[in-house]
């Protein structure tokens, strides 16, 4: 299987992220995720890696608004230049804001922390100073796992981080700053109908926001219930798309401590929609966080189900571009990551 990585992730590394509660913690989405699953899948005789090709900004600027990326490219050096204390020990610092935009009008501030406000939607989409070239990487990875797995008719893995789930048209959050299988879907989306399942523990709720009014490409995902779960506002089984969209967009969500069996049950019910939609080819947004014991998630999956999920999924027999998600059992994350996906290979 074609696997598209690359290390400029290592870049983005920020020093904490807050916690509900104000609590200030170790960052989650950190590097030590990706050794674990290349460390993973280099055991294996049929993992390829490959370097991302480099698609440029257009693919990106096709699903997000261009003053957000341009914000996200230029607010850690607007930042530095901005606070000498923040200069005497940048590695210390994660660029925040502590106002936010809550119903936003349209009219974004002009001031760098009123810009934070109104494009970031949490505490954990911390900018550091390689983040850009760290997501633009990540984007990349997806796009050339998307247009091997579209040529070859192929399922093919982009091994993304920062993740992109959470990332919508115009806002960063939940780690997430450039969707990255949203920008897959849709460069997808230009060859065919498309459909894009997400199977992370948390709603996709940036994929449900960029695509919400769109009838050619599908969005589904499978997640632990907004009513007691991040992201909270987002993820409901009454958002079905609007518009063109109407009918084009599911959200599963679920109980805590969901087991394999809750699991696979919803995930039929998913599949079931794929195949009436009848998509060209399918994009996976594939977090890990619903194994059993992720510190952020409540889901009981075991090895075993994930297998399954891998199973059922790959058995409907689709062109599938897998895209790396959450996930934040550190020593199990590569094995269940090659559990998946050694069903699509
Ligand atoms: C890509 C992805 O999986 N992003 C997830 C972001 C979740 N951020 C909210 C974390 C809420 C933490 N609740 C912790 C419970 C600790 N027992
Ligand atoms: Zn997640």
């Amino acid at each position: 299987m074609k696997i598209y990585y690359s290390d400029e992730h290592r870049r983005h590394f920020p020093p904490y992220e807050v916690f509900d509660g104000g609590k200030r913690v170790p960052y989650f989405e950190n590097p030590d995720r990706m050794d674990r699953i290349l460390a993973a899948l280099k055991q294996t005789d049929w993992a390829d890696f490959h370097a991302p090709l480099d698609f440029g900004l257009d693919p990106i600027l096709a699903v997000h608004d261009e003053k957000y990326i341009a914000f996200l490219a230029s607010a850690w050096t607007e930042w530095l230049a901005s606070d000498p204390e923040i200069s005497r020990a940048p590695e210390d610092f994660a660029f925040l804001p502590a106002t936010f935009a809550l119903h936003r009008s349209g009219r974004v501030p002009n001031s760098l922390y009123g810009k934070a406000g109104y494009y970031m939607m949490d505490l954990s989409a911390c900018i550091v100073a390689g983040t850009y070239p760290a997501i633009l990487a990540s984007a990349n990875c997806a796009l050339s796992a998307a247009e091997y797995a579209s040529a070859n008719h192929e399922t093919s893995f982009g091994l993304c981080r920062p993740p992109g789930h959470h990332a919508g048209r115009d806002y960063a959050g939940g780690y997430c700053f450039i969707n990255n299988a949203s920008v897959a879907a849709n460069s997808l989306s230009t060859k065919g109908r498309v459909a894009l399942l997400d199977i992370d523990y948390h709603c996709g709720n940036g994929s449900q926001d960029i695509f919400y009014e769109r009838g050619d490409v599908l969005t589904i995902s499978i997640h632990g219930d907004p009513d007691f779960e991040y992201p909270h506002y987002f993820g409901f089984a009454d958002e079905t798309g609007s518009g063109l969209g109407l009918g084009f967009h599911r959200n599963f969500p679920l109980p805590k401590g969901t087991d394999d069996e809750g699991y696979l049950a919803a995930l039929e019910k998913a599949l079931q929609l794929i195949k009436e939609f009848a998509p060209d080819s399918l994009v996976l947004s594939a977090g890990m966080d619903i194994f059993a014991g992720d510190p952020l998630g409540t889901f009981q999956l075991t090895q075993a189900g994930i297998a399954a999920i891998g199973r059922r999924i790959a058995a409907i027999g689709l062109p599938t571009t897998i895209i790396m998600e959450g996930g934040y059992a550190n020593e199990a994350l590569g094995t269940n990551i090659m559990t998946l996906l050694e069903n699509f290979k």
